[in-house]
């Protein structure tokens, strides 16, 4: 990066949990950011409040613009108007049970919508001066056709979510190999952290052993406790998207911790942050989990969390991020589900006594 031009990124997505730790990121190495956010009745700036600067200071690198990758014409406008270097795809509805009941929307906005941006570059004589990041995921493998995934690894998708990301993985492609582009995916697996979504399943968890810890909550309902991940921590991996781009030549990377776990595991682990063991009882629908030592149900299993077609394991192999973006995750797996619990033990405790809950 030279000293008179500090490069310009653009993020879709910023408002998410890896759009904010990626912004974070960029603007500690010097770039300028600029983030697409949907106009939203609510506040949606909540994960990036704390990178926002006054816009009116001189001083001021990171800039929010209204988009979404449903509508072309503001995308275009966008990438015009701020001449971006690199081109991270963030933005998405990501997540895979909605997907099954908004397939159509799904599938605009995480497939047509990568498709609008690559045409905005292209359209715009960009194509061989912006590098482009797609954010592909682990869900491309759904019914694994091998175990450990890696980048030569069959896809066969399992939900409108992850047939939708597979035309933009493949879309991504096509525009490296038809345009010259230096356009790359990272295949990452489930990454999480403190600003997780709160209705993704780790996050569901150490929400809700918080509120029953705090006596807010009596009992955490969940669907398939049996599905395994590659869980990660997800400020590792906005470095591996950043290593991805970086890179001489674009190409396609798995990013991994190379461990799988049970949703199962994570609840033990969790409700093991506030010294509870839990033991499990039943079976199937039926199953629960008790406090070993009251006897008290804290997991119920409720089938409306079932998903019509489940992914059942996932396991990555980021041997090629290790070998050639010298890249490695860092947070282990009881570390991630330590800190997500001490967080929202805070954070839960902070929203009862705004809404007067906890006197
Ligand atoms: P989040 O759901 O936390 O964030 C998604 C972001 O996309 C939000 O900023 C959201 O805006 C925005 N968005 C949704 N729909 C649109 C739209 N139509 N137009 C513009 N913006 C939109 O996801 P993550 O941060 O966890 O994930 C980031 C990306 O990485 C996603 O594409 C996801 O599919 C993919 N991925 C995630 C993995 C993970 O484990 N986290 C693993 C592999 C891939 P708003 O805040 O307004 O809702
Ligand atoms: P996933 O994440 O589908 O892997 O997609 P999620 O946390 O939603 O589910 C993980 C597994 O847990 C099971 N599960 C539950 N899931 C949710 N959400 N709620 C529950 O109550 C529950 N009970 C059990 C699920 O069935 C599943 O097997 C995430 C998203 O971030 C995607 O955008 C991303 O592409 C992939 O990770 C990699």
């Amino acid at each position: 990066m030279t000293a008179s031009r500090p490069k310009r990124a653009l993020i879709t997505g910023i408002t998410g949990q890896d759009g904010a730790w990626l912004a974070r990121l960029l603007l500690d190495k010097g770039y300028i950011v600029h983030g697409v956010k949907r106009r939203s009745s609510s506040f949606n700036t909540g994960r990036i409040d704390d990178l926002y600067q006054d816009p009116h200071l001189d001083s001021v690198r990171l800039f929010l613009h209204y988009g979404d990758l449903t509508d072309a014409t503001n995308l275009i406008r966008i990438v015009q108007e701020t001449q971006p270097d690199e081109i991270y795809n963030l933005a998405a509805q990501s997540h895979v049970h909605v997907s099954f009941e908004t397939p159509e929307y799904t599938a605009n906005a995480d497939a047509v919508g990568t498709l609008r941006l690559l045409e905005a570059i292209r359209i715009l004589g960009m194509s061989e001066t912006v590098r482009f990041y797609q954010a592909s995921t682990s869900e491309l493998y759904g019914k694994a056709q091998e175990t450990p995934q890696n980048e030569r690894t069959p896809f066969y998708p399992r939900s409108p979510y992850a047939v939708a990301k597979l035309y933009a993985f493949w879309t991504t492609v096509n525009y490296r190999e038809a345009y010259g582009m230096h356009a790359s995916n990272g295949i990452l697996f489930n990454h999480e952290g403190p600003t997780r979504g709160e209705t993704f399943v780790t996050r569901k968890i150490t929400r809700a052993v918080a509120a029953i810890e705090l006596g807010l909550q009596d009992v955490l309902y969940l669907g398939n406790i049996d599905a395994r991940r590659d869980w990660g921590h997800a400020r590792d991996y906005a470095e591996g998207m950043w290593r991805i781009v970086q890179q001489d030549e674009p190409d396609d990377y798995v990013l991994a911790t190379g461990e799988t776990h049970s949703v199962r595991e994570f609840v033990e682990l969790a409700f093991a942050e506030v010294g509870r063991h839990i033991a499990w009882k039943g079976e199937g629908a039926d199953e629960t989990g008790v406090d070993a030592v009251n006897g008290k149900v804290l997991v119920r299993i409720d089938p409306r969390y079932f998903r019509p077609t489940e992914v059942d394991v996932l396991l990555g192999d980021p041997s090629k991020a290790h070998q050639k973006l010298g890249w490695r995750h860092t947070t282990q797996f009881p570390e991630l589900v330590a800190e997500m619990v001490a967080a929202d033990l805070k954070t839960v405790a902070r929203e009862a006594s705004r809404i007067g809950r906890h006197d």
